[in-house]
């Protein structure tokens, strides 16, 4: 399918990547997943406007450092950052980046040729319109063109076109969030989409003290278990489904052998779910649990053997102050 375009003003064009994959929808993942052994439900359903708005609190939490590390990492390095590819430069961002972080390589680049051309991938329209109208505003010498589609249709589709070296972006431990086989498929189809010599800035927490690890997912007020447990009022919401929430525990912890910090529901009694939208209905045992999300860690080594198997090579690595998090500028080959 032909991708649309649509010039919204002088400085912002939104280009519609129609899917390809066919992908599921919720209500069919859902199904899928909780008459599954064991039961499992994807990260990417945490994230309606409820899981978003407590997504951001999480990262104003005083045990969740991740966006924190990051950000430092950019305010000290992102004037080299932005100087180890030659200009000029386009940005191409996985995620839409109304936050700081993005604004900070922008200015960066910004000052190094004057005028940049940013393409943030995202799922939604209302996130990549609110964030690019704000950024075109905010930056007289930026122009974005921004792709509304899910990453791999996008990364996948020959929508995308640029016309200097890109630098690509990945950041805040998203990649985290997949399981490795994805992980590498979505590097992969990153550069796919990249020409020799183009970079991609990789974002990746890392593999540190269990307890530290561990309090970030199990922080004492309860923002990250108020998130997680929103899964479960998400599929009262849009499934018609009847889970008390309050008869779930968030249970997080961090498994060492797979490097992940792995997030689960866990029913505090038998219980039967009926889900009315869908016509399923589901059996829970005390103490059965719900795996909702891994969060892998990375020791620099591992993104070092993930660039290769995908096409990159690692080129340099910044750390924050206190050695929590790590950002990579891997080079297409
Ligand atoms: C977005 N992502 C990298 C976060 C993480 O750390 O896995 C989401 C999150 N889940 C619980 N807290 C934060």
């Amino acid at each position: 399918m032909r991708p649309i375009g649509t010039a919204v003003s002088d400085r912002f064009e939104l280009i519609e990547v129609p899917g390809t994959t066919g992908a599921p929808s919720f209500a069919q993942d859902a199904a899928a997943g909780l008459q599954a052994t064991p039961k499992h439900l994807s990260s990417k359903y945490l994230y309606d406007a409820v899981g978003s708005a407590l997504f951001d609190a999480i990262t104003h939490l005083p045990e969740n450092y991740l966006t924190r590390a990051e950000t430092e990492i950019l305010r000290e390095w992102g004037w080299q950052i932005v100087r180890v590819l030659d200009a000029p430069l386009d940005f191409l961002e996985l995620g839409s980046g109304s936050a700081v972080k993005t604004r900070l390589l922008i200015e960066e680049a910004l000052r190094v040729q004057g005028k940049l051309r940013y393409s943030p991938i995202d799922i939604s329209r209302e996130a990549l319109q609110a964030s690019s109208l704000a950024l075109v505003d905010a930056f007289p010498g930026l122009s974005v063109r921004a792709y509304l589609g899910d990453y791999f249709n996008v990364l996948a589709s020959s929508a995308l076109r640029f016309d200097r070296r890109v630098l690509a972006m990945f950041m805040g431990s998203n990649i985290g969030n997949y399981e490795p086989a994805d992980s590498r498929r979505i590097l992969s189809l990153i550069a796919g989409a990249l020409r020799p010599g183009d970079g991609l800035l990789l974002g990746t927490d890392l593999k540190k003290e269990r307890s530290v690890l561990e309090l970030a997912y199990n922080d004492p007020a309860g923002v990250t278990a108020a998130f997680n447990r929103n899964l479960l009022a998400r599929m009262n919401r849009e499934l018609e489904a009847d889970f008390d929430v309050r008869n779930f525990k968030h249970v997080s912890h961090y498994d060492e052998r797979r490097g992940s910090v792995d997030s689960f529901l866990e029913a505090q009694k038998p219980m039967e779910v009926w889900l009315r939208s869908i016509g399923v209905r589901v059996s829970l045992a005390a103490g059965e649990r719900i795996h909702t999300e891994s969060s892998y860690k990375f020791g620099d080594d591992d993104v070092a053997s993930l660039a290769n198997e995908a096409g990159f090579r690692l080129a340099s690595t910044w750390h924050d102050r206190a050695k929590r998090f790590s950002v990579h500028l891997l080079v297409r080959s």
